[in-house]
């Protein structure tokens, strides 16, 4: 069985060949792939003029807007009849993005993710529960192929059904469990209120598939006895897999053999150095289905470089720090969902569990904050609580804001990714 130490992932590109795979990537969409080839014709270029990483920057952009319009499979750069999977994005507006694998695809992914938990510390004595839905998403599949190419015993519960995933939990020892950070956070606050904890093995949580603080992996660490890693992925580029902390958690390492990872300026495309902070861009080499050439994840991050203590060598980026689409305009001063997270665990009493309403009045924003409270209080305490939060916040960001505190358990928590943003008028 494979363990940290010889679980490679076989079709990564090694260092020297990936100015070849690029080349052979913009060779094959350029011959089999219309749309990327009109998209360079209009950049006025032709696949010879890519000899390698050099010329990366001067390729035009693929965007999610590109996926839409060529709806569902009129990217695919391989014979449908070698597609052996479809997963598709949630799609909370419209038609959802469809993305596609070959059975090599389904492969490299597989060896991706138990590299990555490899390196994250799972090994093949451990338990490990997927606690993420299974079907069009590509949470659950990712995580449960990587566990069981690296030897870990599956428990494919799927999301939500708080009781039944702790019975499991108990009864099979789960050791390791995959789930979304704020359905962990509500597991954490079910084992606090009964006597689970002691009858509970696990030592170890991957996080990923919505933004998150350092502030709520604290509470989940404490909450649950446990070590919580990030990890990050999206299904245009394969799933999660794509980078994912290691114990040292000082970065999200990933495969620069699978991904060429750029960041650029948000606004205007240009390509950032290392250490500065901008928009996440990803060119998949090894993808077979559906290959992306500088996709732009809207997701804001920086390259930390691969100087990590754990001396894995591999290259990292920094915890995501939000959606660029996410940041809010609130009287023209910008803020991230997770500043309002940080804002909020710094007032005891209060549980991560929020969401942010903006609401219009005529031309103005408003922010509105609604949070749970930890425990059922009064109403002159939460009075107090809730003062104590628009103080917080806008000690955090400057803005003030109305927040309105609810009783604990009352935001939904389905297992799914948390909605954190509402937008329309006031109600
Ligand atoms: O969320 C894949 C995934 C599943 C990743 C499970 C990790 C764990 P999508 O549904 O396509 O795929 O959503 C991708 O989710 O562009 C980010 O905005 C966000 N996201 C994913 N992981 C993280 C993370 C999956 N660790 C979108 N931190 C991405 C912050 C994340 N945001």
């Amino acid at each position: 069985m494979m363990n940290k130490a010889t679980c490679t992932s076989l079709s990564t590109v090694k260092e020297k060949n990936r100015d070849e795979a690029l080349r052979g990537l913009v060779e094959r969409l350029w011959s089999r792939v219309t749309p990327y080839r009109r998209k360079m014709e209009e950049a006025g270029m032709t696949a010879e003029d890519v000899k390698g990483l050099d010329d990366l920057a001067s390729l035009p952009f693929t965007t999610k807007e590109d996926l839409r319009e060529n709806y569902p499979l009129g990217l695919l750069a391989c014979a449908r009849r070698d597609v052996v999977r479809v997963h598709a994005s949630s799609g909370t507006t419209g038609k959802p993005t469809v993305v596609a694998y070959t059975e090599r695809d389904i492969a490299t992914w597989s060896d991706m993710m138990a590299h990555r938990l490899a390196v994250a510390g799972v090994t093949d004595e451990d338990v490990f529960q997927v606690i993420l839905g299974y079907g069009l998403f590509t949470g659950a599949l990712g995580f449960h192929w990587g566990a069981e190419r690296l030897g870990s015993m599956v428990v494919p519960a799927g999301g939500g059904f708080t009781e039944r995933q702790l019975l499991l939990m108990e009864d099979l020892a789960t050791t390791v469990f995959t789930s979304t950070p704020s359905y962990a956070l509500h597991l954490a606050e079910v084992i606090a209120a009964s006597d689970l904890a002691d009858r509970l093995s696990l030592r170890l949580g991957i996080f990923g598939a919505e933004a998150w603080t350092e502030e709520m992996r604290c509470r989940i660490e404490e909450g649950l006895g446990i070590v919580a890693l990030d990890s990050y992925g999206l299904s245009e580029v394969i799933g999660p897999g794509v980078a994912m902390e290691c114990p040292e958690r000082s970065g999200l390492h990933f495969d620069p053999g699978h991904f060429l990872i750029e960041i650029v300026d948000p606004e205007t495309g240009e390509v950032l150095p290392e250490g500065v902070p901008g928009e996440v861009v990803i060119t998949t080499l090894t993808k077979e289905a559906l290959p992306v050439i500088r996709y732009r994840t809207r997701d804001l991050s920086r390259l930390l470089g691969a100087d990590c203590p754990c001396g894995c060598g591999e290259p990292r980026l920094e915890r995501i720090k939000g959606r660029c689409d996410d940041m809010l305009i609130i009287r023209g001063v910008n803020v991230f969902p997770s500043q309002i997270e940080i804002a909020l665990s710094r007032v005891e009493g209060l549980a991560l569990h929020y969401q942010l309403q903006v609401v219009e009045e005529g031309t103005m924003k408003e922010l509105k904050v609604v949070c749970e409270t930890e425990f059922p209080l009064s109403s002159e305490a939460v009075a107090s609580l809730a003062r104590k939060a628009v103080k917080s916040i806008q000690t955090v960001t400057t803005i003030r804001s109305e927040v309105e505190l609810l009783p604990p358990g009352t935001l939904e928590r389905n297992g799914g990714k948390a909605l954190r943003v509402l937008r329309g008028p006031r109600a």
